[in-house]
């Protein structure tokens, strides 16, 4: 089998740039070396420390279930004899970011793309774009919650029509993922919990999401989500909170097509407004926000 390659941001002196991949690699498990099951193995202590009484209860019983543990990257096909009978998805190994269209057309599949390769040691806190450990630890659980796993599936197949209707959808339906699946939050009887993948896969997130007055905290509504504007390289301004995965699921249910126009001239809010007919469960202080205008 030949290597796949590591695919990465280009960081060029007007910062980084993405370059994307197209290619369906096959695990290389054989050659993660004794860092990569390190840096696994710290990445997952650290997480699972925080995620106690932070994550919602499915994801940390998804993960138990599929047998994720501490003891090192799990192979794909392990998952997938646990994940296919559950929900009918497979895990498949890529090399790095997918061009948008290719992405949701894995999902309209229910194939979600894995990034093969992990961190290294010195990106522990950060990197800029998924590896193994956010795409394994933090999506392909959810993906065992049937309701969850159907939601996925509808983004993709929502995804694939929204790319043949413009940028503008896209971009609006990318909010949707963003503030869902990527930095959701889920209303449950003990409290606010976590169901992200990009907040369970970090650290300072994962704490700051729930316990720092800065954010705010508003009920999910999906075309003020879709409206809502964000940034890739800091913690959220915003979080929006589901109240079940049927909320999600639901709200993706009808053509998307209507909302599309009526959202073409309808102005975007920067991320960290407030609305008066928001569902407020907290109204962030702003402190620590970065200047950044009015992204
Ligand atoms: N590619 N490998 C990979 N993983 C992702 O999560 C991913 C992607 N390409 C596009 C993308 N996510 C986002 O733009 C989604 O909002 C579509
Ligand atoms: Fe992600």
């Amino acid at each position: 089998m030949t290597q796949p390659q590591r695919v990465e941001h280009l960081a060029t002196d007007k910062g980084s740039v993405p370059v994307y991949t197209t290619a369906v690699v096959d695990q290389p498990w054989d050659s993660y070396t004794a860092t990569d099951h390190e840096v696994w193995r710290t990445l997952f202590r650290r997480q699972r420390e925080l995620l106690q009484g932070r994550a919602c209860r499915e994801f940390l019983e998804s993960q138990d279930a599929m047998g994720i543990s501490e003891a090192g990257i799990p192979k794909f096909s392990d998952l997938n004899a646990t994940l296919g009978p559950t929900s009918g998805w497979t895990l498949i190994g890529v090399q790095g970011l997918l061009p948008e269209l290719d992405f949701f057309e894995h999902l309209a599949n229910r194939r979600f793309p894995v990034t093969w390769w992990i961190r290294t040691p010195e990106q522990l806190d950060y990197l800029s774009e998924p590896d193994l450990f956010h795409d394994l630890f933090g999506h392909v659980p959810l993906l065992m919650n049937p309701v969850f796993a159907d939601y996925m599936q509808a983004y993709g197949r929502g995804g694939v029509k929204a790319h043949g209707i413009g940028a503008d959808a896209l971009a609006q339906l990318t909010r949707l993922y963003w503030y869902t699946v990527e930095f959701g939050l889920i209303d449950t009887p003990e409290g606010l919990r976590i169901y992200g993948s990009g907040i369970v896969s970090s650290g300072g997130e994962s704490v700051h999401c729930l316990e720092s007055p800065a954010p705010n905290r508003l009920g999910f509504d999906l075309l003020r989500v879709m409206r809502t504007r964000y940034r890739i390289d800091t913690y959220q301004k915003t979080y929006f909170v589901i109240r079940g995965f049927d909320e999600l699921f639901d709200a993706t249910r009808p053509d998307f097509r209507p909302y599309y126009e009526q959202l073409a001239t309808a102005p975007t809010f920067p991320a960290g407004a407030v609305l008066d007919a928001d569902r407020v469960y907290h109204r962030g202080t702003g402190e620590g926000w970065a200047q950044d205008g009015d992204i």
